[in-house]
């Protein structure tokens, strides 16, 4: 083949079925059996727009081949997942070392491999060099290696994969100049290679940061603005206004798999984490800063009934890793549980009645209810992620079904001035 794509996951597989639908005779390879012979029987689980199509494009042309096996290939490219242990922070480079070890065999002189997958500073070179040139071969001298960050969003992957600027660092010029030939067949926009491979991976970590911590900054913005009954959104929005003040969203919380991990990557081979480990807690702390205001309003979440409504990291996706919704959904629990969660349980009582509920995410296991289940005779909703389906949500529907008449909206994308003809206490961040 001409590229080999490691690991078929959210970056991994629209980046082998664009490939492939750009002409490249791709191999897609997974060590999963199971992932492997579903996507060879054309199913997708993954839920992003415009995906299933575009990889059954790739696979019904013949450019598309998934495979449990590791052909030899003029370019690798490496999208493997690399967790981060949440107790210790460190990260799990197991897949990556894996790749790099069933690549080595394969490689022949003039191939090219390319790292993907996030990774601390440091990584192409310390990790994946020394495994790729275990026999002989020399990195930059006889194999071209580099490191190329995926930057697209979750919920626009693939335009995202064509217009994004990408950036390419090599351990050499001709190891960058030979990952540009492959990228400059679908990348629309500027391919920006100026960089070594360790700036390249400081790069991708420092994009997701940034979000974070100003995500950061709007949260204890919302919380300052409330505690001087200022809508918060409304000063950010004015704020926005000037030309050098660019604020994010509050919310309640961060998701996803990107942002609440990368900024610990930065702490890998440093003791510098200051103001972003600070970010990082601010962020984790939203949870217990929506059940404090539920508090305030209910007086106590025990023995409540509270629907949370979005489960999935963010809006308009079905991707549940670290949900804010989720995370709510435990401390919610936990508060319920109150001092002496043993006594409660042996009373017998239901410390909380809590409600899921998601358009997006199918996930048997989280017993989601229906949206009409979720509501009903509940003492307060609150939603926590901006789906479309919930901007129309009606007021009055809402009103008559529920017991009680709080609702939170962490998102702002319920229509103020439609739920204020209701007699719901409408609070958001
Ligand atoms: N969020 C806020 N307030 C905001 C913006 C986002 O609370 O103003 C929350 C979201 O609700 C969500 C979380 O942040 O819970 C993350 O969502 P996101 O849309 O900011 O980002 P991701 O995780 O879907 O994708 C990010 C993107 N990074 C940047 O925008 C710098 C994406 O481009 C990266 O490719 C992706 O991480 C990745 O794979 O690293």
């Amino acid at each position: 083949s001409s590229v080999c794509v490691h690991g078929l996951g959210y970056i991994g597989l629209p980046t082998a079925a664009m490939f492939a639908n750009y002409g490249h005779d791709v191999v897609g390879f997974d060590v999963d059996e199971e992932l492997v012979a579903e996507l060879n029987g054309g199913e997708v689980r993954i839920d992003e727009p415009g995906l299933r199509a575009f990889v059954t494009q790739a696979l019904e042309s013949g450019q598309l081949l998934i495979d449990d096996e590791v052909p030899s290939s003029k370019y690798h490219i490496i999208c493997v997942p690399t967790p981060l242990d949440r107790e210790t922070r460190r990260v799990d480079l197991s897949y990556v070392r894996q790749s790099a070890k069933a690549i080595a065999p394969e490689l022949r002189t003039g191939d090219t491999v390319i790292l993907e997958s996030t990774v601390p500073p440091g990584t192409t070179v310390d990790t994946v060099q020394p495994i790729l040139e275990r026999d002989g071969f020399d990195a930059g001298e006889d194999i071209a290696l580099v490191h190329c960050p995926e930057t697209v969003l979750p919920g626009n992957i693939i335009t995202e994969l064509r217009e994004n600027d990408r950036i390419i660092g090599g351990v050499n010029g001709v190891s960058t100049e030979a990952a540009v030939r492959l990228y400059e067949s679908f990348v629309e926009s500027e391919i920006r290679t100026m960089v070594d491979a360790t700036t390249a991976e400081f790069v991708k970590l420092i994009q997701n940061t940034y979000r974070d911590a100003n995500i950061a900054l709007a949260n204890e913005i919302a919380k300052l603005a409330a505690d001087y009954g200022v809508d918060s959104r409304e000063a950010i929005e004015l704020a926005n206004t000037h030309p050098r003040v660019e604020l994010h969203q509050p919310g309640p919380g961060v998701g996803g798999h990107c942002l609440p991990i990368d900024p610990w990557f930065l702490g890998h081979d440093s003791d510098e984490l200051d103001l972003i480990a600070r970010a990082r807690a601010v962020n984790d702390g939203m949870a217990g800063y929506v059940v404090d205001r539920l508090e305030a309003e209910l007086g106590t979440v025990s023995e409540r009934k509270i629907a949370v409504l979005g489960v999935a990291y963010k809006g308009n996706v079905g991707d549940t890793r670290m949900s804010p919704g989720l995370t709510l959904a435990d401390e919610l629990q936990e508060r319920a549980l109150g001092e002496s969660p043993l006594e409660a349980r042996a009373d017998g009582d239901e410390p909380i009645h809590l409600s899921l509920h998601d358009p997006h995410v199918t996930d048997q296991a989280l017993a989601l209810d229906s949206f009409d289940e979720a509501v009903a005779d509940a003492d307060a909703l609150v939603v926590t992620a901006d789906h479309t389906e919930y901007e129309s949500l009606d007021p009055a529907t809402v009103e008559r079904r529920m017991a009680g008449n709080v609702v939170v909206d962490t998102k702002t994308i319920l229509d103020e001035t439609a739920w204020s003809a209701t007699d719901i206490e409408l609070i958001r961040l």
